[in-house]
């Protein structure tokens, strides 16, 4: 056989090969891409989550609530505990970020100082989720929506229990007008539902000039800040008509401090408080409370359902407000009402 046949067959064999080579490699690449679509819609959701502590038994149970819809919706959750720290917050959202989570959704502590991050999330192209308390932000765009409590009404159910039970319900003081004193124990400063919850409270109240805040103190949502500051207080608290306390954990360490004194909690000053865990339903029944707002922490179902939605590319609501309701002395059956939970 010539050179030139020898180099032609050759030429020809070599031009088969690579055809070949061309066509496997086009069809293990088709595999692959088909495999990584098939797998991106099977792959596992992944949300990050950022939690800011467990400093309430309401905490506890939105965490409880969370974890628990998260697996049964089969999304890989990645949680973490701030331990009431925005920075842990942000270094969190951060690490959402690099490690490229479908979402991300985090209850934010305080109302300012998320600008940063969430321009980062944003430029990473993962929506994110404001659940519980709100965001004070001028920049649209950095994120998909909110869910969670309506902070605002409930400190405007606090104002609405007080005119009743001071001004409506007993005509001689309306017609005294004699002065209904309030001592106010707040959440943590800067928070969406302290900031909601004491300008719904006072919203109500500024149409009764009887009734005045002589008294108003952030207890971090803690009891330990609560039973401190009713101890230190106490002389206040013997003179005042009623206390309006953010949420229930405090509310238990005032009434703690209160009986120490030897001052009725419900009787000798009306107590008005927030979440309406088991323990304050307890003392409401027991006559040691008058009026429970609910705030209702068993939020994990909704989220991980905007999570999907928000995962597979749809827009969700801007504001979703759970729906809650206001135990007080004066309902029928308050035997009625159904184990909390928390
Ligand atoms: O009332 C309190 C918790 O953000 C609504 O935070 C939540 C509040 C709740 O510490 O118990």
């Amino acid at each position: 056989m010539n050179r030139t046949l020898r180099y032609r067959r050759s030429g020809r064999l070599v031009s088969i090969l690579a055809l070949t080579l061309l066509c496997v490699g086009f069809v293990s690449c088709r595999a692959e891409k088909s495999k990584a679509e098939a797998s991106s819609k099977e792959r596992q959701l992944i949300v990050g989550f950022s939690q800011i502590g467990a400093e309430s038994a309401w905490r506890k149970c939105n965490t409880r609530s969370i974890r628990d819809a998260a697996e049964s919706y089969g999304i890989q959750l990645l949680f973490d505990n701030a331990e009431q720290k925005q920075e842990n917050q942000i270094k969190a959202i951060r690490s959402f970020i690099a490690y490229r989570v479908d979402v991300i959704a985090f209850v934010p502590i305080v109302s300012d100082g998320w600008e940063n991050v969430l321009r980062e999330a944003r430029d990473a192209g993962i929506p994110v989720l404001i659940t519980d308390r709100k965001i004070r932000i001028s920049e649209e765009g950095l994120h998909a929506g909110f869910i969670g409590t309506d902070s605002f009404e409930e400190g405007r159910n606090a104002g609405r229990f007080l005119v009743r039970k001071f001004l409506e319900k007993n005509p001689t003081r309306q017609e005294a007008a004699k002065q209904v004193r309030v001592f106010e124990l707040t959440g943590t400063i800067g928070s969406s539902v302290a900031t909601g919850r004491a300008m719904g409270f006072r919203e109500v109240i500024a149409n009764h000039p009887e009734i005045e805040i002589v008294h108003s103190e952030s207890g971090d949502f803690l009891r330990s800040k609560g039973y401190e500051i009713a101890k230190r207080c106490i002389s206040d608290l013997l003179v005042v008509d009623a206390i309006y306390s953010h949420n229930d954990s405090m509310t238990l360490g005032i009434i703690d401090a209160l009986k120490e004194a030897g001052i009725a909690p419900g009787k000798d000053v009306v107590i008005i408080t927030i979440d309406a865990e088991q323990a304050s339903i307890d003392a409401l029944r027991r006559g040691e409370v008058n009026c429970v707002i609910e705030c209702n922490p068993k939020t994990g179902p909704a989220i991980m359902d905007l999570a999907v939605r928000l995962a597979e590319g749809e827009s969700i609501p801007w504001i979703v407000h759970v729906d809650e309701q206001v135990f007080t002395e004066f309902d029928n059956d308050l035997d009625a009402i159904e184990s909390r939970g928390y």
